[in-house]
């Protein structure tokens, strides 16, 4: 088999690449190790900058998003006991953010990619890259018990963090650098109306707690918790009782119904650089993860394959390396504002265990002064929807 473009992963980052290339007249195979009904079940992001939503508009794989998307122009900061709302629209001249699951961005662009005739290899076993050195690199793996091998000009390395492709940049030529934070996220998704309209971010002395939401009937929560804890540990009665006391405001009650799904996430930090190495390009979580606090992770994702596509089909018009050798340059750049970011948010959100007297205390006044200061408000508002695009 050739193709121009072999990309690894149907997530987010692999499936939007396959988009963006076959708009510039460029063909590409996506080889993925699960099933399509896994990845299209798979409960993850549901934040969408204005930057993703207008590219999804854009490749006319939004119908489901225009249909179902809430669009959200402010967020709530809970500390103390007392709400702030941080009006995020009337900051950044008019830009929101969209909730749609991912799940469904994802089935999203595997229907239309298919039905405008798109190749997609679902469990793909034993994937490996290699030839990426040479003019010639190679995907090869198994599906339905036969070998088979994809012969093509670049490979896209959109597997996320377990996948293989990071690890084909040689160890002398890549840096990684990386912060692990003393906590991780159990997050449920619940059969029940939201009890807020908008999202809360929650401090509280016992631990950080988030109230998202998928739709109007389907809710979406976090509490911090230790990041070995035992999902056993938490029984539904224990996880409605620790939110409606992390959550506790006397504008909302929190609303309990039936627990659809449970999880528990560790919260990290990471960036592999520099995102190339010859013909491989690494994209979204294969090349860094951020903590979700600040909802960026898949809208970082599409940035950097946006920035991708355009450099391969820049290579492919003129010939010249140029694009290639500024694609990890220019994705960083933006990745980092967005781990600053993230880092800020967690730092500034959460419990942190060990910290003493003198580091709550600036963590209170830093929550105070977004809350108070227009001027930080607006810091976190345009981060929040997403600065715009280089
Ligand atoms: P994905 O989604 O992990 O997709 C990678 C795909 O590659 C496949 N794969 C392989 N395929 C072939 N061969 C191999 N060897 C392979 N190894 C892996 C996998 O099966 C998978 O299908 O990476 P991608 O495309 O880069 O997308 C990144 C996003 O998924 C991720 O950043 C977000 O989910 C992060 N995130 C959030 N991002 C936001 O922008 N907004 C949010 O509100 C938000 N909330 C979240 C989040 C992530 C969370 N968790 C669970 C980590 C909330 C949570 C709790
Ligand atoms: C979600 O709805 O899953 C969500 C919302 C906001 C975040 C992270 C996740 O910061």
């Amino acid at each position: 088999m050739r193709t121009q473009v072999a990309i690894v992963g149907a997530g987010p980052a692999g499936l939007m690449l396959s988009h963006l290339l076959h708009r510039s007249g460029i063909d590409s195979v996506v080889v993925e190790r699960r099933s399509r009904e896994y990845v299209e079940q798979r409960v993850r992001a549901g934040v969408l900058e204005q930057g993703t939503v207008d590219l999804l508009r854009e490749l006319g794989v939004s119908e489901g998003l225009d249909r179902e998307g809430l669009v959200h122009r402010g967020i709530e900061l809970l500390f103390d006991g007392t709400a702030h709302r941080i009006p995020m629209s009337d900051l950044t001249g008019g830009r929101a953010i969209t909730i749609y699951g991912q799940q469904h961005v994802v089935r999203d662009l595997t229907e239309a990619r298919l039905a405008a005739g798109g190749q997609i290899y679902f469990e793909a076993d034993d994937v490996a890259v290699s030839g990426v050195d040479t003019a010639a690199p190679r995907v090869t793996f198994t599906v339905d018990g036969r070998r088979e091998e994809l012969l093509c000009d670049i490979v896209a390395g959109c597997d996320g963090f377990h996948g293989v492709c990071r690890d084909v940049l040689p160890g002398s030529g890549r840096h990684l650098l990386e912060r692990e934070y003393p906590f991780g996220w159990l997050g449920i998704l619940a059969a029940v109306p939201p009890s807020a309209d908008e999202l809360i971010y929650g401090h509280h002395e016992r631990g950080f707690a988030l109230a998202s939401l998928r739709s109007p009937t389907i809710s979406r929560l976090y509490l911090q918790v230790d990041p070995h804890e035992d999902l056993a540990n938490w029984s539904d009665r224990r996880i409605w009782d620790e939110l409606a006391t992390r959550l506790a405001h006397d504008r909302w009650t929190l609303a309990e119904g039936p627990i659809l799904e449970k999880s528990i996430t560790p919260m990290r930090s990471f960036v592999c650089e520099p995102m190339r190495h010859g013909r491989l390009f690494l994209a979204g979580d294969a090349a860094h993860i951020v903590p979700p606090t600040g909802a960026k992770g898949l809208n970082l994702a599409v940035h950097d394959v946006y920035v991708l596509a355009e450099a391969v089909a820049d290579w492919y018009r003129t010939g010249s390396d140029t694009p290639f050798d500024t694609y990890s340059a220019r994705c960083l750049r933006r990745v980092w504002r967005v781990q600053h970011f993230s880092w800020w948010m967690t730092s500034m959100l959460h419990r942190f265990p060990g910290h003493d007297a003198f580091e709550q205390r600036l963590q209170r006044s830093q929550l105070e002064y977004v809350v108070g200061s227009p001027a930080a408000a607006t810091t976190l508002a345009e981060n929040y929807v997403g600065l715009p695009w280089s």
